[in-house]
């Protein structure tokens, strides 16, 4: 249990032991892999032919992939998945209310029944628990009768500002395109994790946590990867992970992981896996396609397997539509929020088309997860203007004018350049 908690320094070492096929595989072929690798390539090389387009067919007859209603003015349909408007954060208070918070779904919300539901604990890193024969089971009202824990997380999918790759730098981007609508903060209610696997009987020698959602298996380029599942080292899932049942003060909702689900604080958002269900505890390292094949940096000024993601980079948006309208002559409040994965946000900049100019930060969040901000400005002429905002956290992290291109287009950190009319 010496491993840092940080993303990138396990990473190292879990790199190292893949590439050289020391460790247990993720119960995928890896020559099946290799092939999914050459498909995604195919996949990044059509992209860069055309613009990213939102696929919207729903079968008939099927339940929808994503069980809220998606009021076209908070959020936006992409596919399986939807980002929030940031208008609709617009006035709002420091988290996100649950009907416009971002939903990513690798396929569709299961419908789970609490009363069969179990969080099912199992492999050779708990005492007396041979791998999959004897799970420890808990169920809901034995997670709930556990002590709770409150804590305000952002979630912030490692693919959001993809579309800027295309629209701001013209280049490739095969994924979900979301503008900057695929990250959220709620205040998540349940059981740490770690009382959970003291309770489970972990071992001292365990290494990795696995929990795997209860969602359909993810079907990509015609192989089954299996049920979404992303390993965390011990010392992680023992520090600040929860295993939560409430989402800003209510059950959780189906789309945010009904009846549990785990939140991985300063993580990608694809470690905070929903409707958990199995989790594996191991005394060796633990594989899955979504820290070996997907969440990595692939291309130019990457080693062959890749570089995982570690923290997620700084990014700024303004509570303001896309081509918003605002009144010229009129002396206006912008509003915005900026966060990081890498630290607490210490400055924020704005530019409205004379320079950059320090923006105003919102003291009661210095610390948080994500910082709100607002600037004054006039416009002084009716017509289009360009509005910049930049964020530089506790590390010294900043935006960039433009992002480091990556095959499966992770990591958007540059500034965005956000079109309003004055009229
Ligand atoms: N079981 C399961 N967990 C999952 C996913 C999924 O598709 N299935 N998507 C992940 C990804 S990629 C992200 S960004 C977050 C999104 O959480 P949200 O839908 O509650 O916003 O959930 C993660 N957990
Ligand atoms: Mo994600």
């Amino acid at each position: 249990m010496s491993l840092s908690p940080t993303e990138a320094a396990h990473d190292a070492e879990r790199s190292r032991q893949w590439l050289a096929g020391a460790a247990r595989g993720d119960g995928v072929d890896r020559d099946a892999l290799r092939e999914l690798g050459t498909a995604m390539a195919a996949v990044a090389a059509a992209a860069a032919e055309r613009e990213p387009v939102a696929v919207t067919a729903v079968p008939v007859g099927v339940d929808p992939p994503i069980a809220k209603p998606l009021p076209p003015e908070l959020l936006r349909r992409l596919d399986t998945n939807a980002e929030m408007h940031w208008s609709a954060m617009a006035g709002q208070g420091y988290v996100v209310p649950t009907d416009r918070f971002f939903v990513r779904n690798h396929t569709v919300t299961p419908r789970l029944d609490p009363a069969t539901w179990r969080l099912s604990l199992f492999g050779d890193g708990l005492h007396g628990a041979p791998p999959r024969t004897a799970p420890v089971e808990f169920s809901l009202d034995e997670l709930r009768r556990l002590p709770a824990e409150e804590s305000t997380a952002l979630v912030e999918c490692a693919g959001n500002g993809r579309r800027f790759f295309a629209s701001q730098q013209g280049e490739s981007a095969p994924g979900v395109p979301w503008g900057l609508g695929g990250v959220g903060v709620a205040r998540w209610r349940g059981v740490r994790l770690g009382a959970v696997l003291r309770r489970a009987g972990l071992r001292d020698d365990a290494v990795d946590v696995m929990p795997e959602g209860l969602d359909p298996h993810y079907v990509t380029g015609g192989i089954d990867l299996g049920r979404v599942r992303r390993p965390l080292p011990v010392a992680k899932a023992l520090d600040d992970v929860l295993l939560a049942y409430e989402m800003n003060g209510a059950p959780l909702p189906a789309d945010h992981g009904f009846p549990v689900r785990v939140v991985v604080p300063g993580w990608i958002g694809i470690s905070s896996i929903k409707w958990v269900g199995p989790v594996e505890v191991s005394t060796t390292p633990l594989f899955s396609p979504w820290n070996t094949r997907f969440y990595r940096l692939f291309g130019p000024g990457h080693p062959e397997g890749g570089t995982v993601l570690g923290a997620q980079p700084v990014k700024s948006a303004f509570e303001l539509a896309w081509d918003a309208r605002v009144p010229a002559g009129e002396e206006l409040l912008l509003r915005g929020r900026s966060w990081s994965g890498t630290g607490p946000i210490e400055r924020v900049e704005v530019d409205t088309g004379d320079g950059w100019r320090a923006a105003d930060l919102v003291a009661a969040d210095r610390g948080g997860p994500w910082q709100r901000w607002t600037a004054r400005w006039r416009p002084p002429v009716a017509g289009r203007y360009t509005l910049r905002a930049r964020a530089t956290d506790r590390t010294g992290a900043g935006q960039p004018d433009r992002a480091e291109p990556n095959t499966l287009a992770y990591v958007f950190d540059a500034v965005v350049a956000h079109p309003v009319t004055a009229c």
